[in-house]
């Protein structure tokens, strides 16, 4: 993690970090240039506060509000700058020292807020600051770190000090310059993480997605399979789903494949591939459209879309291989069905 970033080398907060520009993010979430800090001492920012685990529509609605909300108030500082603040790790994951699988990794959250319009992120270890109290928190922190002067939260939000803080402490703490965001709803359903890590266990990937406002992705170094693909005239890539994001049901993924920030048609296999092999390790092998290229070592994302169909356990080679075509001849349906 630690390229992606930088600690400000002086004035503010040791664990206090700073999304890069933009550009200076590959496609694949990859940092491919050294960062500039884009924070001064006389900057003020408007400020999203929050969990953010999913970087979901709900958080989208008030990342969009937090940039709305600092565009206006440039009108009287121009020395104002959007931004967002949340924990490196969630204080759930560390007191109970168990995670909830992720929906993004710390890369891809600050791709997506810096696509999303945002200036600078803020990231703190809860280890270093979990025993603040609410006013400690809005003092020493908000205010005097990170020069915050207007604050968004949404509803449910909780801070300082096991969790005593709510929206209300916080708009009151920062003397009425905050503002609360209520719930996000998808017809009946309110959007939260937990729902959408469901979706995505289930394989009803396309609802997960939608509520994401995303498809729901990984990125990982493309490693050696068995070669088997290969011999089947159907090369494939493999990776190994990094540590604690969440895990699509196992089977077959119309998938989308970011190489060098260039997106390619896919057909992904997560699972374990049952009819070759007894090792009870979860894969994702990936088939991918009209690429040919040695992709080893390399760090690639691998977008789901489309759910097609279970793992099999087929008897032979060729009903193998023929069912993999079947699926490859899908995908290549629904990537021309959509340039269409
Ligand atoms: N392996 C299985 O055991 N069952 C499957 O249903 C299956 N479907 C696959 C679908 C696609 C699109 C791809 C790329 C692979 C699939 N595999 C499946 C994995 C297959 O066994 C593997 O590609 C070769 O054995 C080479 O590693
Ligand atoms: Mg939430």
């Amino acid at each position: 993690m630690a390229p992606l970033m930088e600690l400000y080398p002086s004035g503010r907060a040791p664990g206090l970090f700073f999304a890069p520009h933009l550009k200076e993010i590959g496609m694949d979430g990859v940092v491919k240039t050294e960062k500039e800090i884009i924070l001064s001492e006389n900057e003020r920012i408007s400020c999203a506060l929050g969990n953010f685990d999913g970087v979901h529509l709900g958080h989208r609605r008030l990342i969009d509000e937090t940039v709305r909300k600092t565009e206006y108030l440039r009108g009287a500082d121009k020395n104002i700058k959007s931004g967002v603040w949340f924990f490196n790790r969630s204080p759930f994951e560390i007191i109970n020292g168990t995670a909830l699988p992720h929906l993004a990794d710390l890369e891809q959250k600050l791709r997506l807020f810096a696509d999303m319009g945002l200036d600078v992120a803020f990231v703190y270890d809860f280890e270093d600051i979990g025993g603040y109290s609410p006013e400690l928190f809005v003092d020493e922190i908000l205010k005097k770190e990170c020069g915050c002067v207007f604050a968004v939260c949404g509803y449910n939000f909780r801070f300082g000090r096991d969790a005593h803080g709510n929206a209300e402490t916080l708009k009151e703490l920062m003397n009425g310059n905050a503002e609360i965001v209520e719930k996000v709803v998808s017809g009946e359903r309110s959007i939260s993480s937990s729902l959408i890590r469901n979706l995505i266990s289930e394989g009803n990937i396309e609802e997960a997605n939608a509520l994401l406002g995303r498809n729901y992705s990984f990125c990982a170094e493309v490693v050696h399979g068995k070669q088997l693909g290969r011999k089947l005239g159907i090369p494939t890539i493999n990776q190994n789903i990094p540590e604690g994001m969440a895990k699509p049901k196992n089977g077959i993924y119309i998938s989308q494949t970011v190489i060098d920030g260039k997106k390619y048609g896919s057909v992904s296999n997560f699972g374990y591939r049952p009819s070759v092999t007894d090792n009870p390790f979860i894969n994702c092998e990936t088939y991918i459209l009209d690429f040919k290229g040695n992709l080893y070592g390399k760090n690639v994302r691998v977008e789901f879309i489309k759910r097609l169909r279970g793992e099999k356990k087929f008897d032979s080679v060729d009903a193998l291989k023929s069912q993999i075509n079947e699926d490859i001849r899908q995908t290549e349906k629904y990537f021309k069905s959509k340039e269409a």
